[in-house]
């Protein structure tokens, strides 16, 4: 491996670390070398914090050293006043000579913009090392700028005769198809994602919490549909313990501060009306968790980025059918006696 991309490989690592505090900024990790040397490495601090760069360049104890440093950084430095003023401008006062960028921002706010500045002020550029994995690293927030909708994880499980639930539900114990650690595995993924959607029925049938409480992460924000305003307000997901966006078809009045009413015209396509929600409310991810009918819409649709499939050893012989498991790049996974597919829509 060359020193880039060992480097560049370092950023990533680093970069690992931001998510998901930083979102919906992305996380990148940045590395500060003099002489095949590590002086200084940082990344993303959560949402609104300084950026790696800056954080690199502060690890630095001895400032002049900058002077004869490249740094290595997993995204294109910014050059706009956000939140933070630009991690160029600080780049240029620190009259760091060397920049190895793995891969360009596609925010119109940077687009090359930081690039340009750089090469202006003398700096030596170079663009594009290990660019796939970096887009990688930060595909949900490339997605959401890209493509103006978050990145989408369908999410299910499925019993061995492809099953999603029994036809019969017991009132008082769920029906577990999948081994606790594969259940703690999807608290995580929760934690992962800025938003978690599931349709009516699901909400009725299963009352679910929607939270991460086997897992130490962040809430999602909690995305159901309700057409009709047919989901009990004694849910669950009406306990106003998490931010929760409600499509309904006419809004009620129903006085939670953490529950917010968004109508749509059900007689178009849903579809394109959530995403621009989400996108509306700045959600760079969804995990949708069913049931069966809104992760048909979306397959069929085509419009999500991954399914991750968790296939049981139950039976259940009758029941309501699960989606078909769509083709693309799989990956299995074994779970104590759980199989998971993650199926990538991309190539
Ligand atoms: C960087 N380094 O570590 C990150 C960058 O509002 P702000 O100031 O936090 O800026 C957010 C934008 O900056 C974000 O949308 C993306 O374009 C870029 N993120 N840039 O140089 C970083 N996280
Ligand atoms: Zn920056």
């Amino acid at each position: 491996m060359n020193s880039p991309e060992k480097y560049m490989k370092r950023c990533l690592e680093l970069a690992r670390n931001g998510l998901p505090a930083s979102m919906p900024n992305p996380s990148v990790g940045a590395v500060i070398v003099v002489d095949d040397c590590i002086i200084g490495e940082g990344y993303t601090a959560p949402y609104g914090g300084s950026h790696a760069e800056v954080n690199a360049i502060n690890a630095v104890k001895d400032k002049t050293l900058l002077e004869k440093a490249t740094l290595y950084v997993s995204l294109e430095p910014c050059s706009h006043f956000g939140k933070t003023p630009p991690c160029c401008d600080l780049i240029i006062q620190y009259k760091i000579p060397n920049v190895v960028v793995g891969i360009l921002d596609t925010n119109i706010k940077v687009a090359g913009k930081g690039i340009q500045k750089l090469r202006e002020s003398g700096t030596r550029v170079t663009v594009g090392v290990l660019e796939a994995d970096c887009y990688e690293s930060n595909k949900r927030f490339f997605t959401f700028h890209e493509k103006k909708r978050p990145y989408i994880i369908l999410k299910w499980a499925q019993s061995q005769d492809g099953f999603i639930a029994p036809l019969v539900k017991d009132e008082i114990k769920p029906v577990w198809i999948t081994n606790p650690i594969s259940r703690q595995l999807v608290h995580k993924w929760r934690s992962e994602e800025q938003a978690i959607l599931v349709g009516t029925q699901t909400a009725i049938d299963d009352n679910p919490k929607l939270n991460t409480r086997d897992w130490s992460g962040k809430n999602p924000i909690r995305l159901v549909l309700d057409q009709h305003n047919r989901i009990p307000k004694s849910s669950h997901i009406f306990d106003n313990q998490t931010q929760t966006i409600i499509f309904t078809k006419q809004e009620i009045l129903f006085n939670q501060e953490n529950t917010i009413f968004e109508t749509i015209d059900f007689e178009q396509n849903t579809v394109p009306q959530i995403l621009e929600v989400l996108y509306q409310y700045q959600i760079q991810s969804v995990l949708i968790e069913g049931g069966t009918q809104l992760l048909n819409t979306f397959l069929a649709a085509n419009i999500w980025d991954e399914a991750r499939v968790f296939i049981g050893k139950k039976e259940f012989k009758t029941g309501i059918k699960a989606p078909e498991v769509p083709k693309g790049n799989t990956q299995k996974h074994t779970i104590l006696d759980d199989e998971l597919q993650i199926i990538s829509n991309h190539d």
